[in-house]
């Protein structure tokens, strides 16, 4: 079964649907394993009204019975509650909204940094809000809770997944040189998802002073998964290379702009003798600079990916813009927004790496139950076993 993953939903519409095809038969699963990444994606120091309106949770529409995964397509919903206030601007039916010309909310003067005024011109449409409705990085409520269930499927190879937040708004954390195992315990507990106490102050306040002019913050992410098995990926074709796989799935994130695997550009500074990560007895590495791949394929050590995203485009304080509909220069439309969203993008990253991680492991793996799955990974794990001398200490 191939796998698959897809998201429908505008972000003031009814509400989102996240559909998985190809999770095996017989995974545990329940709402409340979803919801909780749900929540964690909610929060973060810096989000606007918006996320005091909602409180996502799913409801299963197919896939799961009794508890368990039934190998058909999974698919979840979950209800906007901001809809009560948007049904006469986001309606469907034609005749719901009576002058479509005077219709509230619309949007003529596009934000420079949204999707506003491409989309606008590709589509053919002369209200932006047809565009900005599905850019909205609401969208990624589907793509959580789409990664909740990789999750959940992962964590029965023991890989686990998990993010802090290395920079926002110019504050670098400094979190030292080996990352607690237990990452999102700790970056849960601070309001801006950083391991730095002393950066995580001066972030806040970088937050509230970004918020008091009207503009916002952009940083950069780190996002970790750990158990990963050695192999997952291939070098043969430029497709099934594992960190092609993964630059698409964290660049395709609302406003990220930069995706790095270990060492990343740093790497390009360097010599060879200080990037390359040597082989030691047993098949281990004495560092992990590659991040955890080689050759479009995993290593085995962790999967360290850094993800930049640039500062949300909706500035309460606008820049220049045209007026779609006459031409005419104008001031960028304000909306209610977040100041920053670089806490939740972490929540993001960590769902788009079990996406790619889930697609790679069933391509290689394949099997329509769990059983059958874990058979051909245990199986595959005696082999590299094998192969691994035991190695006399050098
Ligand atoms: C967003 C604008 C804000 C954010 C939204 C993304 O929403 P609103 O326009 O309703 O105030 O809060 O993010 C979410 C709703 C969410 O769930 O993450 C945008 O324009 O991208």
């Amino acid at each position: 079964m191939t796998f698959r993953f897809t998201t429908a939903g505008e972000s003031h519409g009814r509400g989102l649907v996240g559909i998985l095809e190809g999770i095996p038969a017989g995974l545990a699963i329940s709402a409340a394993d979803v919801d909780v990444e749900l929540k964690r994606r909610q929060g973060g120091y810096g989000r606007g009204a918006r996320m005091k309106i909602e409180s996502d949770r799913i409801e299963w529409l197919s896939g799961v019975r009794a508890g368990e995964t039934l190998g058909s397509p999974i698919a979840m919903l979950i209800w906007n509650r901001d809809w009560e206030h948007w049904q006469d601007v986001m309606a469907p039916e034609a005749d719901a909204i009576p002058d479509p010309q005077g219709r509230r909310r619309q949007v003529t003067r596009p934000r420079p940094g949204h999707a506003d005024l491409a989309g606008s011109l590709k589509y053919d449409r002369t209200d932006a809000r047809d565009i900005l409705e599905r850019a909205s990085a609401r969208e990624t409520v589907a793509r959580v809770a789409c990664g909740a269930v990789c999750k959940k499927l992962l964590r029965e190879f023991s890989i686990e997944i998990g993010s802090h937040v290395a920079e926002l708004g110019g504050v670098v954390a400094d979190v030292g040189a080996l990352l607690p195992s237990n990452v999102n315990e700790i970056a849960d507990q601070s309001p801006v998802r950083c391991l730095d106490k002393a950066a995580e102050q001066e972030i806040i306040r970088r937050i509230d002073a970004a918020k008091a002019a009207g503009d916002t913050l952009g940083g950069v992410v780190e996002v970790i998964a750990l158990g990963v098995p050695v192999g997952l990926g291939s070098h043969v074709s430029w497709e099934s290379k594992l960190d092609g796989r993964l630059a698409q799935a964290l660049m395709s994130i609302p406003a990220v702009k930069g995706v790095e695997l270990g060492l990343g550009f740093e790497a390009a500074r360097r010599k060879g003798s200080e990037v390359h990560d040597e082989i030691m007895p047993g098949f281990s590495r004495a560092t992990n600079r590659a991040g955890g791949t080689e050759g479009g394929m995993t290593t085995g050590e962790p999967l360290v990916a850094r993800v930049a995203m640039k500062p949300i485009s909706t500035l309460m304080s606008p820049l220049k813009t045209v007026d779609l509909k006459t031409g005419s220069p104008a001031q960028a439309q304000s909306e209610r927004s977040d100041v920053t969203a670089v806490p939740a993008m972490g929540v993001i990253a960590e769902a788009m790496l079990a996406i790619v991680l889930t697609d790679a492991l069933l391509e290689k793996f394949g099997g329509d139950a769990l059983s059958e799955l874990k058979r051909n990974v245990d199986g595959y794990l005696a082999q590299v076993r094998a192969r691994t001398p035991k190695g006399a200490a050098s």
